[in-house]
């Protein structure tokens, strides 16, 4: 029990987050002494001056070094100067990024390989309209059983992280205005492996020299996650579990239910959580949970996982980042499955103040203080029956005193696949050109990212898409931002009442939400895939069109690398948070003025969502002007 004086506590908690359940949650946490990320933020205070300016290195043994010029240390002991030291560190984000985004496109791409091969368990081909579809983008015979072109198709995709072909075939889905920007600029991606190994080479002491060269091949590097690992997770994806279609679900800390079995699904790649859900679903499971004393089996989502399991099931989502720990303080979890990727490190910390389980299940991210189950593609069905018992098993060790469920869910509409946008718009995306040509709808935004301690949970995302969405932009989500919008009441077609009278006109003749739930972080591709195919209706580059991105709460290596890609495709991109680079003026005025001379896009940054929409806004008429609109 804490003895923190309630005024405190108020404050704390107005301080923290917009989401009322949150607020009820991180109260309780406060008032138990359980720990959580705001907690830990305000312990790291101060944060180190020369790490978030970007000035300091510890790349090498003759340093650590950091650039302090009023004490004339201008150079690290290697020579680097803060403009180089700080490209270089940014360089390192992106391409972690990259990795982590293309690591999961990978294992999807081998689980469509042991597929092909027959020798996956429990795997199948759900969407086989969009295997044939892509089978011929690549030359692919698809004159033959969906097994055999799966096989190939899977080895195409898996070519492409080394390939020695010297380009991406992804790529090609570009329009050939954007494509060209990228041969010119020589940022067309070669491979995407090969980016990111060429990447943490020019890292490396005396390689990379010049901020704006390392710079340049970090938006080649992000283009091969975009256009290449996210978009092979992505697809991937739909064709082994289903390309997504609007569904229903509900969203925020109150899907939890006091009678069941609660299992929330953490982390990344739809491999693990899928299987889970069918074990889960099996009737053996379902009669142990009522021998335990359960009604059922109750799965939920969280971060991108859950973002997954949401499009493609309807599955309900207990929230996004900074609900991970709150879900767990609710005492009613009785475990939580993770892979990798945004996962605390100090959950399984958390949940020891509770009978809740922490489940790890990849070879790459065991937790100390977890159960681990190992998970891969040929011993699924099993380890998933495992996974699922285990936490049956564990609903008898319940505290019923220290159950503290918040309140009820909010209902959500998700599941706009690009596939699904067209289909809602009649086939084609003529009418939604139309609507932006016509000026009822003024264009488009995609928001994305994480939470941070550094802008108020949820506020960022909400206010942002609440500010365009009034002035008729219509609002493309993915990851976190998609789920603070469903926990805000954005993402059903009832919010149309908060758009404009262009984009609320257009959302009740089509029936469809005024933000759209796209997906995950890798599905962001999703949003590329979209650009692209708005840009060759207009017969434009991506560069052309009156749309723009944003990550107004973002923390991640990935959410660079996502950044980076919208930008190198044309797209105008506001980030909340800086980065961690003041400490060079040179590679902000590339970054937020240079680069519009290269790709045509740059960055800016602004942490308060209202003037992030001004900006936005006046980029969006500034681009309708050009266009002639
Ligand atoms: Ni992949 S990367 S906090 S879960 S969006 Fe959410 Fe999304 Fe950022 Fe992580
Ligand atoms: Fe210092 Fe250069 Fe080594 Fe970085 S690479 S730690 S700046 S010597």
């Amino acid at each position: 029990m804490s003895l923190m004086n309630p005024k405190v506590i108020h404050e704390k908690v107005e301080e923290r987050t917009i989401d009322e359940l949150a607020k009820k949650t991180i109260e309780h946490c406060l008032k138990e002494g359980i720990e959580t990320v705001w907690d830990r933020s305000e312990m790291q205070e101060p944060q180190c001056k020369w790490c978030s300016t970007g000035l300091s290195c510890s790349r090498c043994t003759m340093g650590p070094c950091r650039i302090i010029p009023e004490r004339n240390r201008v150079r690290g002991v290697c020579g680097a100067d803060a403009d180089l030291i700080v490209a270089r560190n940014l360089l390192d984000m992106l391409t972690t990024g990259a990795a982590a985004h293309s690591d999961h496109g990978r294992e999807i791409a081998e689980t469509l390989l042991l597929v092909g091969k027959g020798e996956s368990s429990g795997y199948t081909i759900k969407d086989t309209e969009k295997l044939f579809a892509i089978a011929e983008e690549y030359n692919i015979p698809t004159d033959r059983a969906a097994i055999e072109v799966a096989h190939d198709l899977a080895l195409a995709f898996l070519d492409e992280f080394g390939t020695i072909k010297g380009e991406l075939e992804l790529c090609r889905r570009a329009p050939d205005a954007t494509y060209a920007i990228w041969e010119e600029a020589g940022i067309l991606p070669r491979g995407i492996d090969r980016e990111i190994v060429e990447a943490m080479h020019r890292v490396h002491m005396g390689v990379g020299a010049h901020y704006a060269n390392m710079l340049l091949h970090g938006l080649r590097t992000a283009l091969g996650d975009g256009w290449g690992g996210s978009m092979i997770g992505t697809e991937v994806s739909d064709i082994l579990f289903g390309t997504p279609t609007p569904v229903e679900s509900m969203m925020n800390l109150g899907v939890i239910k006091e009678d069941q079995v609660n299992i929330t699904l953490h982390g990344h790649n739809p491999m693990l959580s899928e299987m889970i859900v069918e074990a889960a679903e099996s009737e053996v499971m379902q009669a142990l949970a009522k021998k335990n004393g359960a009604t059922g089996i109750n799965l939920i989502g969280l971060c991108c996982t859950g973002n997954e399991l949401l499009m493609r099931r309807g599955i309900p989502m207990a929230g996004n980042h900074f609900n991970q720990e709150l879900v767990i303080a609710t005492g009613a979890l009785d475990a939580m499955i993770v892979d990798y990727q945004c996962i605390f490190p100090s959950l399984p910390r958390t949940a020891s103040c509770f009978h809740t389980k922490i489940i790890s299940t990849s070879q790459k991210a065991k937790i100390p203080g977890s159960y681990y189950v190992e998970f891969s593609p040929e011993n699924a069905t099993e380890a998933a029956e495992t996974i699922v018992m285990t936490a049956v098993e564990n609903f008898k060790n319940r505290i019923p005193e220290r159950i503290f469920i918040p309140g009820k869910p909010v209902a959500v509409t998700a599941g706009f696949s690009v596939e699904a946008i067209t289909k809602a718009l009649g086939g084609t995306l003529q009418p939604l050109v139309d609507a932006i040509a016509s000026g009822k709808i003024r264009g488009a935004v995609g928001i994305v990212g994480c939470n941070n301690p550094k802008i108020k949970h949820d506020y960022g995302h909400v206010t942002l898409a609440k500010e365009l969405i009034k002035h008729d932009i219509l609002c493309v989500e993915t990851g976190c931002a998609a789920v603070a919008s469903g926990k805000a009441g954005l993402l059903t077609p009832d919010a149309c009442f908060l758009a404009g009278d262009g984009l609320k006109g257009i959302c009740k003749a089509v029936g469809i939400p005024p933000v759209l739930h796209m997906g995950s972080c890798v599905d962001c591709s999703r949003i590329l895939v979209l650009l692209a195919a708005l840009a060759n209706t207009l017969g434009v580059g991506i560069h052309q069109l009156p749309v723009a991105g944003a990550a107004p709460e973002w923390y991640s290596q990935k959410a660079v690398s996502i950044g980076a890609y919208f930008v190198a495709s044309g797209v105008y991109t506001v980030l909340g948070p800086m980065p961690n680079i003041s400490g060079s003026p040179a590679v902000i005025d590339l970054l937020t003025n240079g680069l519009e001379g290269v790709v045509n896009a740059k960055f800016a940054v602004e942490p308060d969502p209202l003037k992030a929409a001004e900006l936005i806004i006046t980029h969006i008429e500034e681009k309708r002007k050009a266009l002639g609109i």
